[in-house]
């Protein structure tokens, strides 16, 4: 994923339950407040990021749902769909984390 001043770019993913994930989110130019993730449900802390460099969170969602995803502050969001290991998505390729796909970025809550 990529984070810059605007928002998270995808702000859209969809992981296992029970598979470790390993989310990598690179600065391209963050503010104060697009410069730290949290996402309460599914791991403690935050992912603190850094200007140019690549931060990563590594992370075991045990339940299906759907878990937001934000800044901080709790303003700038996304979400994270976790899916029943068993569930086979025809078609969806990897579900790793940082991959890019092609998607405009939707500054979607506009800002803090
Ligand atoms: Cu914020």
């Amino acid at each position: 994923m990529e984070a810059s001043s605007s928002g998270y770019n995808p702000n859209d993913f969809t992981v296992r339950a029970g598979v470790p994930v390993r989310w990598e989110i690179t600065d391209t130019g963050t503010t104060g407040c697009t410069s730290a993730v949290i996402s309460a449900d599914l791991f403690g802390g935050q992912i603190s990021l850094a200007h140019g460099t690549t931060s990563s969170k590594e992370f075991t969602p045990s339940k299906p749902g759907q878990y937001r995803f934000s800044c901080w502050m709790g303003m700038v969001t996304g979400v994270i769909n976790v899916v029943d290991a068993k569930t086979t998505r025809a078609g969806s390729g990897s579900t790793k984390s940082g991959a890019a796909r092609p998607k405009a970025p939707t500054p979607s809550s506009g800002g803090c």
